[in-house]
């Protein structure tokens, strides 16, 4: 599913988020302490190798909301932006620190001049984040934050299972 506002493309596709070929840019659901885990940290750091790891691992801990961005080694990928999102139940307010870790990431990537960036659906995994309000959260930021990108041209969303992608797809649905 593909949707066009004012010239940037949001796109919702089932995959693994380690193997984005057509984007400049992938997102890490990181851990404080950057370093490789289950999930997407997991299967990011595998793909990309252990020097993803020793230079993530240079610049933590960071905070619930925060980004970092590091090149991508062994990924078919420019860059990997990590993100740790809030722990749902434990870190708040949940929703602005989940929309902190999407506006952060926006902005890295606008300043290195990235056009394409995948997403993984951050803190609904390990972090226990419901799916239809982490998607809310998500693609509300991203249609606020449209005018503002200058480079960003493709931003991709990749759920892992069919039943996220609906769910995504239903809520983007609704929103626009
Ligand atoms: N590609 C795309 N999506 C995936 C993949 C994949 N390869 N693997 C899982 N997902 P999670 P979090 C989905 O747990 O909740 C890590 O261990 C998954 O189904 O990766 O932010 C870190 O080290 C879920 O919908 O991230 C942290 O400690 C979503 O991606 C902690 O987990 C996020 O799941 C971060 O937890």
């Amino acid at each position: 599913m593909k949707k066009s506002i004012s010239g940037v493309t949001i796109e919702l596709r089932q995959g693994d988020i380690a193997n984005q070929g057509d984007c400049e840019a992938v997102v890490n659901a990181a851990n404080a302490q950057l370093e490789t885990g289950g999930g997407v940290a997991g299967a990011i750091h595998t793909a990309a190798g252990p020097e993803l790891t020793s230079e993530a691992r240079s610049m933590a801990p960071i905070k619930p909301g925060e980004a970092v961005i590091t090149k991508a080694y062994n990924l078919p990928n420019q860059y990997v932006i990590h993100c740790l999102g809030p722990v749902y139940g434990q870190d708040k307010p949940e929703d602005r620190l989940l929309a902190n870790c999407y506006s952060n990431a926006l902005k890295l990537a606008e300043e290195k001049q990235i056009s394409s960036i995948a997403f993984p659906a951050i803190s609904t995994g390990i972090f226990g984040y419901p799916v239809e309000d982490a998607a809310k959260v998500a693609f509300t930021k991203f249609i606020e934050s449209i005018s503002s990108l200058k480079h960003l041209k493709n931003i991709i969303f990749v759920l892992y299972s069919e039943k996220d992608l609906n769910i995504h797809k239903r809520v983007l649905e609704q929103i626009l």
